[in-house]
Formats: structure tokens, C-alpha cells, sequence
């Protein structure tokens, strides 16, 4: 069982790990422009991190989310792929959108992708699961009986 989902649980540790990084930013972005809690404006350079790690976190439950499902039900090593490349993206959207704010969206645009492609294979993954658990046959079976019917 724990060779079936040995390396999303990596992708999750490392997931979190960046999500503590990107934190700790928030901290000492807060010492450097003396902003106390419950404040959270401030220099421009201050909201671009403060905003930045806010964003993250939106996203972070439904990358952790659809990274398991696609995992566990299309192919373990697809979706923890997906998942580095995801968190190399909001890596780089994060130090971007410190910079400037225009500089975020290139990577932005990435992280989407990579979701739109998890959210996709954990589609693809439960439909292969529905139709062999319910209907029999896997989706290769059902997709030759198709073609079979359309061009015989
Ligand atoms: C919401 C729910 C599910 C999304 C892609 C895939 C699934 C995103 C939009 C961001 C940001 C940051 C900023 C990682 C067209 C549907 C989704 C989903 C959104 N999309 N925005 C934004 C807030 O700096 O402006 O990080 N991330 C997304 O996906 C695309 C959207």
C-alpha cells in the first residue's frame, strides 16, 4: 500500500515545507516594514509578500487535494511529477510577485495549467475506476467496443 502512494506523500511533505517558507517570509517581511498583527498593509513591498503567501495558501488545499485523487486513482508517478513542477511554479510565482506585481503572471498561468492537467487525470482516473467497478471492462475495453461501433 505504501509503495502506491510513497511519493505523493513526498510531494505533500514538500508541499508543506514551502508553505512554511513562504511564511516565513511573511515574518520577516513584518520586521523589516515594522508591520504588527492584526495589520496586514502596508509599503507596497510588503502587500506584494504579504499577498503573495495569502495566494499560496487559497490553492494550497486544492493542489493537495486533486495531487492524491490523481495520484491514487490515474498514476502515482504522472501526478507527483505534476505536483514538483507545480511547486516549482508557485516557488517562482512567489519570488516574482515580490519583485513586481505584473511579474507573477507567467508563473501563475503554470501553477494553473499543472492544476487544470491534475484536476484532468483525476477525472480521467475515477471515470477508468466508475465505469470497470460499475459498468465492467476497463476504459481501454470500452473504448475499442466504441471504435469498434464507429468504424467497424
Ligand atoms: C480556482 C479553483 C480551481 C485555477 C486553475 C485550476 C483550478 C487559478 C487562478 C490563481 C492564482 C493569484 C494572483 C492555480 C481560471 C480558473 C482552479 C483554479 C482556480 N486557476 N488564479 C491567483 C490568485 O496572483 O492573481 O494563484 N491560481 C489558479 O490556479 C485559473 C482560473
Amino acid at each position: 500500500m505504501r509503495d502506491q502512494v510513497a511519493l505523493l506523500a513526498f510531494v505533500t511533505v514538500a508541499a508543506v515545507l514551502e508553505q512554511a517558507y513562504f511564511s516565513m517570509q511573511v515574518i520577516w517581511a513584518r520586521r523589516r516594514y515594522k508591520i504588527t498583527p492584526p495589520n496586514t498593509t502596508g509599503p507596497p513591498g510588503f502587500d506584494r509578500v504579504f499577498r503573495a503567501q495569502v495566494n499560496c495558501s487559497e490553492y494550497f488545499p486544492i493542489f493537495i487535494s486533486v495531487l492524491w485523487v490523481s495520484g491514487i486513482f490515474f498514476h502515482q508517478g504522472a501526478a507527483a511529477l505534476c505536483g514538483i513542477f507545480y511547486l516549482c511554479a508557485r516557488y517562482e510565482y512567489f519570488h516574482r510577485y515580490t519583485e513586481c506585481a505584473q511579474g507573477r503572471l507567467k508563473p501563475m498561468y503554470i501553477s494553473a495549467t499543472l492544476l487544470w492537467i491534475l484536476i484532468g487525470l483525476s477525472l480521467l482516473g475515477l471515470l477508468e475506476y466508475f465505469l470497470s467497478a460499475y459498468v465492467g471492462g476497463s476504459m481501454k475495453q470500452h473504448l475499442g467496443c466504441l471504435l469498434r461501433e464507429v468504424c467497424p
